[in-house]
């Protein structure tokens, strides 16, 4: 397989897992992934940013599998001890996990950019791959609910994703640039691919894509760009995709992400379960999407950067 920068735009654990297997295909320092900061919030005095932690826990191998994020082997001494408190608990930090907390607080206090932090965090990790905030400006999700407006993590974790969602709003996108590493990753003569993870695409990718200059970037750049499927045959594999997208009025569909993403993207991944799948102008190709174990992310990885390397070669 050739080589070239590969970018892979990534919400959190449904992205992390492919995130993992391209960086496992790929030669040290090639990929560079953006990670969405829309969830990112202020808790406990904290800089949390969830996505950004559950990549690094990721690649770091590092991460509990079971929850899809934090870290595996924590402990909770301190939630236990702030509960006795009559503290704030509807947003668990494991003991190991605060650590992240506090350090990206300090520095961002010192007066690093949130990317600089973050590049420093994944050094001493010790990730090869470079991950990326989509922006170093705070940009907040905030979801429109039968409840009201809600703050992301308000409504993800505190309200289970229970109330039901009529709209979203990435609040500070407009004033937002994209970080410089996103900037230069796109600006790589030897980009080979851009990859839409199988992440939420309201939650977590449209965040992404709502910095200025990152649709541009995907529309000008040479190389293909290829989204995955986070549907498959009607279900979300986690979390509230489906859920709301019925909420939204849109049939939770393979399809319907397609639309979506239409006009953005070249080539589109979607499950076996889902083969046969046909839009007008754009590739669509079917495969196993499940990713249970470390080979079925290196298989899709693999896969989806050999959708891409077709893609590129000039047809006759
Ligand atoms: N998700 C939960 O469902 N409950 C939690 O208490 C929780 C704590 C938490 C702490 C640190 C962190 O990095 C992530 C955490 N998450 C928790 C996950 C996170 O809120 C979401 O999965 C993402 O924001 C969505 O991608």
């Amino acid at each position: 397989m050739s080589g070239g920068r590969v970018i892979a735009l990534s919400g959190g654990i449904g992205g992390a897992k492919l995130a993992l297997g391209l960086h496992r295909v790929s030669a040290p320092g090639a990929l560079t992934i953006i990670a969405n900061t829309g969830d990112d919030f202020r808790h406990l005095g904290l800089h949390v940013s969830p996505d950004i932690d559950t990549l690094l826990y990721t690649l770091a191998g590092l991460d509990d599998p079971v929850k899809g994020w934090g870290r595996r082997d924590e402990t909770w001494t301190f939630m236990r001890a702030l509960a006795e408190l009559g503290g704030e608990t509807w947003f668990q930090l494991g003991d190991g996990d605060l650590a992240i907390h506090v350090e990206r607080t300090r520095r961002l206090g010192a007066g690093e950019s949130l990317s600089q932090v973050t590049d420093g965090l994944r050094r001493r990790l010790g990730i090869s791959s470079l991950i990326v905030p989509m922006s170093d400006e705070p940009v907040a999700t905030r979801v429109a609910t039968d409840e009201g407006w809600l703050d992301f993590q308000h409504y993800f974790v505190r309200r289970r994703c229970e109330p039901r969602v009529s709209g979203l709003e990435f609040v500070g996108a407009d004033d937002a640039r994209m970080a410089p590493e996103a900037v230069a990753a796109f600006a790589d003569p030897t980009l080979r691919a851009v990859i839409l993870c199988p992440s939420n695409p309201y939650l977590s990718v449209d965040p992404v894509l709502a910095v200025p200059g990152m649709r541009k970037a995907l529309a000008e750049c040479a190389a293909p760009v290829i989204a995955i499927s986070p549907i498959i045959a009607g279900q979300a594999v986690k979390g509230p995709t489906a859920k709301m997208m019925a909420e939204l009025g849109l049939e939770p569909s393979a399809a319907t992400v397609a639309r979506h993403y239409e006009g953005l993207i070249d080539a589109f991944v979607i499950d076996e379960a889902d083969a046969g799948l046909a839009i007008a102008g754009l590739d669509i190709v079917a495969t196993p999407t499940l990713m249970r174990g470390l080979d079925d992310k290196e298989r899709l990885a693999r896969f989806v950067l050999a959708v891409a390397e077709a893609l590129a070669e000039p047809r006759g």
